[in-house]
């Protein structure tokens, strides 16, 4: 039996398709409403194919508790908020939810941690309160995810993955665990490499998207076309550059490159180059709103309108989104309050002027700035039609877009 504690974006995808792959799995959360929520039957968060899974998981007998089981594995998923001055994630939820599971493990379970963590956050929180509990009996195994929001599902089953285990044997026990479900090949390591990998991982993609933010800087300067630039560069075998974009937001590539940079802050010099980058972009935005509406002769801010809140495309996750940040610094700038916003995935109320109608939020504004790259606007952009349009995703190919 494998007890999932933490039933969030990863845990609870991870604990469905265990168990619809024929596991007996429990999902675990301390949080009674989420439970609450599972168990009459509804998902938590929207993401492609996750109700098909769900449903798949509650007919193969998947059960949803706020108590820590006893069960042979228990796969750990809960959440880890980081701070965002010392940019160091809190370890805080891994450590209560192992101290607590440590109570209902049995002689020898397997312990897998699957939260995102900073590279010895193993070493330095987890293994102390096995060896204070005196309970290093339990096998400890690190199965850093890979999935990406947006196609979670598609890349559980078709992802590599890593697990870094103490014992090779044991991390070859875990492997045969998710490939249960897992179609990708699976690296078994140490624990260390593990976590060193994953963090090397999104901070190379840290380090692309900001190679494509400076050059987006460097086209506008001097009025070149950064797309058609990076299209044409990355038809060469060698070349494959990623899109500039308006900042990076999520809980991982924002701020997994920080983690090398708080270890080895005289060594990671390029990590922290590319971070200031990506973090000047909302700002950068910014700036080209006040530009196009001086080209445009727009004077009225409340007539501006951001399409887009969360971090990127269809998804509901506004973590570190790029659009709270821009909305955070006007409002720091005196600024706040004017623009108006919209999103089709964020239902509930966020920030002022939040429309939850197209169409009404469209009647109103003049100009929109497209932050987010929703299939819902590619689907209906003709509706932009008429409208000053300041594209910082390229997604709009309308007469006049003015872009990033
Ligand atoms: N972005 C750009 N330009 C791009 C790609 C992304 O500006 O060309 C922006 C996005 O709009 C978003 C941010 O970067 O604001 C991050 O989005 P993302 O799609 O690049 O990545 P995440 O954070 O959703 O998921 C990443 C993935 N890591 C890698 O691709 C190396 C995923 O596989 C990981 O599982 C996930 O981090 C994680 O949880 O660590």
């Amino acid at each position: 039996m494998v007890n999932v504690i933490g039933l969030g974006y990863i845990g609870l995808p991870t604990a469905l398709m265990l168990a619809s792959h024929g596991i007996g799995v429990t999902g675990t959360d301390c949080n009674e409403e989420l439970v609450g929520t599972l168990r009459s039957g509804r998902t938590t968060f929207r993401e492609k194919g996750l109700e098909e899974l769900f449903a798949d998981a509650v007919k193969a007998g998947i059960r949803f508790t706020t108590e820590i089981q006893e069960a042979d594995t228990y796969i750990v998923s809960v959440q880890t908020p980081y701070d965002k001055f010392s940019k160091k994630v809190d370890p805080a939820a891994v450590v209560s939810a192992v101290r607590d599971l440590l109570k209902a493990a049995p002689e020898g379970a397997t312990l897998v941690i699957e939260s995102t963590i900073s590279p010895g956050t193993i070493d330095r929180s987890v293994r102390p309160v096995l060896k204070d509990a005196g309970r290093e009996d339990v096998q400890l195994v690190h199965a850093p995810e890979r999935i990406i929001p947006g196609n979670m599902v598609y890349e559980l089953l078709h992802n590599n993955r890593t697990i870094g285990a103490d014992d090779r044997a044991v991390g070859e026990r875990v492997k045969e665990l998710y490939a249960s479900f897992c179609e990708g090949e699976t690296v078994v390591t140490d624990i260390r490499t593990a976590e060193v990998t994953k963090d090397v991982e999104n901070t190379f993609r840290a380090v692309n998207i900001a190679f494509a933010n400076e050059l987006a800087k460097i086209c506008r300067s001097d009025n070149m076309d950064v797309y058609e630039i990076i299209r044409i560069a990355n038809k060469h075998p060698r070349v494959n550059i990623l899109s500039p974009g308006p900042g990076v937001g999520g809980h991982c590539i924002s701020v997994d490159p920080w983690f090398l940079v708080g270890d080895y802050p005289m060594l990671a010099k390029m990590i922290l180059c590319a971070r200031t980058t990506n973090d000047s972009m909302p700002e950068f935005v910014l700036g080209r709103i006040r530009d196009v509406m001086q080209q445009e002769g727009l004077t009225d801010l409340s007539r501006v309108g951001f399409y887009g809140l969360t971090y990127k495309e269809n998804v509901d996750d506004v973590r570190e989104s790029p659009t709270l940040q821009m909305l955070e610094s006007m409002d720091r700038h005196l600024a706040g309050g004017q623009v108006k916003v919209y999103d089709p995935w964020v239902t509930r109320d966020l920030v002022p002027n939040q429309y939850h109608d197209f169409d009404a939020f469209l009647s109103d504004v003049d100009m929109v700035v497209i932050l987010v790259g929703h299939s819902q606007l590619r689907e209906h952009m003709d509706k932009l039609k008429g409208k000053v349009v300041l594209d910082t995703r390229h997604i709009c190919f309308l007469p006049g877009t003015h872009r990033l």
